[in-house]
């Protein structure tokens, strides 16, 4: 079963209902989320290139899943209701809104996300969205709550469970709000892993629970696998999501290992949104999407939840499910380090969680500050600052999201005749030689002793490649080489003799690295191996050090998470060059997670350089680089902890440098922000 395919999953009809009566808390959930983002869908394209799957009525059977049989017979007599009995019936309720329209486009969202899981989990398509109207994350077993009436993801966790025997689901929340609910379902549930960011501003912003804070960790068999990141300012950018994903999220997931990904898709936690205040751009989305994609085979669901900026949504939206399509991401824009109050939640959050995770198992302790007392300072700001921060949330604006062009060609390879094409590739042959100057660099630096004309051959096609790459004609390469080490430096030279060009270079395994590429600012190499370098490392030149090296999956993803991808982002490289040294020891499947992950950067350009003798692994490294699923890794060990350690050193000494790697927060101080 080939899984291709992104499924949009929309129906008109959850646009017909809305806010019959007066009031305010209620009056930014309107039909509009819906049509917006749809219609955008819809005008860039991807509506088109998404497989439609009908939505349907969640069953009875479905809803008791989650909720209670009062409950739905309740909210079963809703359409018959006068205005009045509504009003009343509402007020049971906490920011919720009842219309004789809404039970049945709640059952058409319940619905939606079970037929989501349908596509998904039977193959028909590889991931997708649900555009839907009821949400879902507030509502409880037995109460309807923030516009929520029943639980859709929780519903389709449940199903996917049941239905089809998955172990363990991931459900990730990315709503600006705590999705209580959710969390009040699996609790005490090891098989199903939450995760919830949210405005908290130390339980001052709704729904102002206890629990919503990052001590709430789950219940009894289900300890550890409730974690919630609450944000206690407003104003937090990309650098802040993007560091609790590579610093807590990743990483626990990784070593969850789900069988499905869930996705509560709000998008109130994007900037202009009237709730969230947040100001992390709509592109953010492909990046969070990106970074989940390769969990659980690939198996993502998003169901969406709140959002309330028109413009904001339809744009997040769109960002979403083209990257679910498979198209590049975008460079990631307005990366600013953490701001201190984030860093204080990551911090707090890794270490409520260390007992449980491995990845976590060394992480800090909570910062000494923390306490009740931010409660009250809270309290004294919110009297003096609140008025300013809402005109500020009014007055948002930012650029539209570039248009997002996909290369003609996906995957280039410049290959020996004798070594077969993979499917969905383009075998690589420059029609024009290289220019006479470039070729008698090339002969001069690595030529001088012979005239090797077949390497030589090679070589000025891997730099041919690498210019289709930069004019964006083509998105990834793979070079079989006779010597990488070679390749790498012809290439860093090339690129580098333009201006403004950045190449990050990732070295998996041993084998040395000649200094004056490390040294060069144009250049970022990070090395993932075993052999221990000279203590002083510049700041261009990275080598993270494992006792067993790249064979260790634990301290592998360790360093990827941890180091590679904040140092690959906050650094922005316009090309990344994966050299894959000889004899690595890195495992199949954690080599195609690792390119995967990469094509974060660059716009996905990666050009990945591989000896003769690898040649076995040219398929997977393709299929990789195409953006197919990859499957799961083993079950991933403690990591050592002499590894941990000097992972640690490291960062301590380059945390000053590179600010995506701080995972704690400065020692003294208030939490202003930025
Ligand atoms: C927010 C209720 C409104 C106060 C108005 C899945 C989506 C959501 C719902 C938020 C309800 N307070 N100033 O629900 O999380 O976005
Ligand atoms: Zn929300």
């Amino acid at each position: 079963m080939t899984m291709t395919g992104t499924a949009l999953i929309y129906d008109e009809e959850m646009t017909k209902y809305k806010l019959l009566w007066v009031d305010p808390a209620c009056k930014i959930e309107v039909p509009e989320r819906l049509t917006v983002s749809h219609e955008a869908l819809v005008k860039n394209g991807l509506a088109d290139r998404c497989v439609s799957i009908p939505v349907r009525e969640a069953t009875d059977a479905d809803i008791l899943l989650v909720h209670s049989e009062e409950y739905l017979e309740a909210v079963k007599k809703t359409p018959y209701m006068t205005l009045e009995d509504l009003k009343e019936f509402t007020l049971q309720y906490g920011d919720v809104y009842f219309h004789p329209n809404i039970y049945h486009c709640a059952k058409l969202a319940a619905g939606a996300a079970l037929q989501l899981v349908d596509g998904v989990m039977t193959g028909k398509v590889r991931n997708g969205m649900a555009l839907v109207r009821p949400p879902g994350h507030h509502s409880m077993r037995s109460a309807a709550n923030g516009f929520c009436v029943f639980n859709n993801v929780a519903i389709a966790a449940r199903y996917a469970k049941q239905k089809y025997g998955v172990q363990r689901v991931l459900i990730v929340d990315w709503d600006i709000h705590h999705g209580q609910g959710v969390q009040y379902c699996f609790e005490d549930d090891p098989s199903v892993l939450y995760f919830s960011w949210h405005r908290y501003e130390h339980q001052k912003f709704w729904p102002q629970l206890r629990e919503s804070d990052y001590d709430s960790v789950g219940k009894e068999k289900g300890i550890g696998f409730n974690i919630n990141v609450p944000w206690n300012k407003v104003g937090m950018e990309n650098g802040d999501y993007l560091s609790v994903f590579c610093h807590i999220l990743l990483p626990v997931a990784y070593e969850f290992r789900p069988d499905l990904v869930l996705v509560c898709a709000g998008f109130d936690s994007a900037i202009g949104d009237p709730e969230g205040e947040m100001c992390a751009t709509p592109d953010v989305f492909a990046h969070l999407t990106h970074l989940l994609m390769n969990l659980a085979g690939g198996k993502l669901c998003a169901v969406l939840e709140g959002g309330y900026n028109l413009t904001s949504l339809a744009q997040s939206v769109c960002q979403t499910v083209q990257t679910l399509l498979g198209d590049p991401v975008p460079r990631p824009t307005n990366l600013n380090s953490p701001c201190i109050s984030a860093l204080e939640s990551l911090q707090c959050v890794r270490s409520a969680h260390k007992a449980y995770w491995s990845c976590l198992k060394h992480a800090a302790d909570l910062p000494t500050s923390i306490s009740t007392k931010c409660i009250k300072l809270a309290t004294e700001e919110e009297k003096t600052g609140k008025g300013e921060e809402e005109k500020g949330a009014e007055e948002k604006v930012w650029p539209e999201p570039p248009k997002r062009v996909t290369p003609p060609v996906r995957c280039a390879l410049v290959l020996p005749d004798d070594v077969a094409c993979p499917d969905g590739c383009e075998r690589f042959s420059s029609s024009e030689d290289l220019d006479p100057l470039s070729a008698s660099k090339l002969r001069e630096s690595f030529f001088k002793d012979g005239n090797d004309s077949a390497a030589l051959t090679t070589l000025s096609n891997l730099i041919a490649l690498t210019e289709k790459m930069e004019k964006n004609e083509i998105c990834s390469g793979l070079a079989l080489v006779c010597d990488v080490t070679m390749a790498m430096t012809s290439v860093v030279q090339h690129v580098t003799a333009f201006p403004s060009k950045r190449i990050l270079v990732v070295c998996v395994g041993e084998g040395n690295v000649p200094s004056h590429i490390a040294k060069d600012r144009e250049t970022l190499v990070v090395q993932i191996g075993s052999v221990e370098a000279e203590e002083q490392s510049c700041k261009y030149y990275i080598p993270v050090c494992l006792k067993k090296g790249c064979s260790d999956s634990s301290g592998f993803m360790q360093a990827v998470f941890g180091f590679l991808l904040p140092l690959g982002y906050e650094y922005d490289p316009s090309l990344v060059v994966l050299v894959r040294m000889p004899d690595s020891g890195v495992c199949d499947s954690m080599w195609q997670h690792l390119i995967g992950l990469l094509q974060s950067f660059a716009l996905g350009h990666t050009l990945v350089l591989m000896q003769e003798e690898d040649k076995p692994c040219v398929g997977l490294t393709a299929s990789s680089l195409l953006g197919h699923p990859v499957s799961s890794l083993e079950q991933l060990q403690s990591p050592l902890t002499e590894d941990v350690e000097a992972i640690e050193r490291l960062r301590h000494r380059l945390q000053a440098d590179w600010k995506l790697l701080q995972t704690t927060a400065p020692e003294t101080g208030r939490s202003d922000k930025h």
